[in-house]
């Protein structure tokens, strides 16, 4: 097996500078290594074309979605590139940027098959522009994968990329009281912290997998980095206390590995909200780095 992987630094999502450096601070941290350990080949395609946020109009203090067409047209490039990417048999892995690079490889992935999501966050990222209490669409990109709310230019939100009832959060601790209830009448599914806690991460994602593949043809992961505890993942815009540890991170990326070894299932992944300005010692993008080889099946031993 062949990944793709293409850099999208995208930063016009979320509020702190920085993410834009993602892709390059995980290729430095050697993700084609580390890929290569987990017996598939690398070829990377460098970065799309982000414009920068100096050359956009700036938004007003009152825009419910920043950035919302220039974010729209960097990733329905970047939904391009997956899909040709798929078409010529390899997996992408995008390499965020914030997480409104996502609309990118899940419409892209969902053009070949019927998709289920895996969401592998802190946050929902189910606001919509009505309800964001930031204006940033990072927080905002599930609820337009899933048909939900008002995207003002997004055409393609009219109707869902990818069945809610096929769409699993894994790890939420933080969401806002809109999106809480907007997810609660949703049929997206939302396995928390204290779920992970309660039950384990294994029971956690093997719940996770049978709901996401439930009567569709493939899965995209999407890991946003502030899934895992800022202690061992602190080069993140958003921290939040009480992720998951780096023993529970592999081990439920083991999980889709072994789900996809005998179904074959992973149709495309993204890497997203690392930032390494905030880092310490790059140590954030080589987490995402191991994290990407074991979703490829790397084993221990
Ligand atoms: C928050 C932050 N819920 C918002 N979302 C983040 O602005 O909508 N998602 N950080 O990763
Ligand atoms: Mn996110
Ligand atoms: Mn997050
Ligand atoms: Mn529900």
């Amino acid at each position: 097996r062949t990944v793709r992987l293409l850099g999208a630094p995208l930063d016009l999502g979320a509020d702190r500078r920085g993410v834009d450096i993602g892709p390059r601070a995980i290729r430095y941290a050697d993700i084609a290594a580390e890929l290569e350990t987990a017996g598939v080949r690398c070829t990377d395609f460098g970065d799309l074309r982000v414009p920068r946020l100096e050359q956009c109009e700036t938004p007003d203090t009152a825009d419910d979605a920043k950035y919302l067409d220039e974010i729209a047209g960097v990733t329905a490039e970047l939904a391009d590139e997956v899909a040709e990417t798929i078409a010529d048999g390899d997996v992408p892995i995008a390499l965020g940027g914030d997480h409104a690079t996502a609309m990118g490889p899940i419409r892209g992935a969902a053009r070949a098959a019927d998709i289920g999501v895996l969401w592998f966050d802190a946050h929902g990222d189910y606001n919509t522009p009505d309800t964001s209490p930031s204006g940033n669409v990072h927080g905002m990109p599930l609820a337009a994968l899933t048909g939900y709310g008002e995207f003002d230019g997004l055409d393609w939100t009219a109707t869902p990329t990818v069945d809610p009832s096929n769409t699993v959060i894994v790890g939420a601790r933080r969401l806002d009281d809109a999106e809480r209830l907007a997810l609660e009448e949703s049929d997206v599914t939302v396995f928390t912290m204290h779920d992970i806690d309660e039950r384990g991460i294994t029971a956690v994602v093997e719940d996770a997998l049978d709901i996401a593949t439930d009567g569709v043809d493939g899965i995209h992961v999407s890991l946003d980095l502030d899934w895992l505890d800022p202690t061992v993942a602190p080069g993140v815009g958003t921290p939040v206390r009480g992720g998951v540890d780096y023993r529970e991170a592999h081990a439920a990326l083991e999980c889709v590995a072994n789900r996809d070894r005998d179904a074959g299932l992973l149709r495309s992944a993204d890497i997203v909200e690392v930032n390494p300005i905030l880092d310490r010692d790059n140590r954030t993008a080589e987490v995402a780095a191991e994290l990407a080889a074991s979703l490829l099946g790397k084993q221990i031993a």
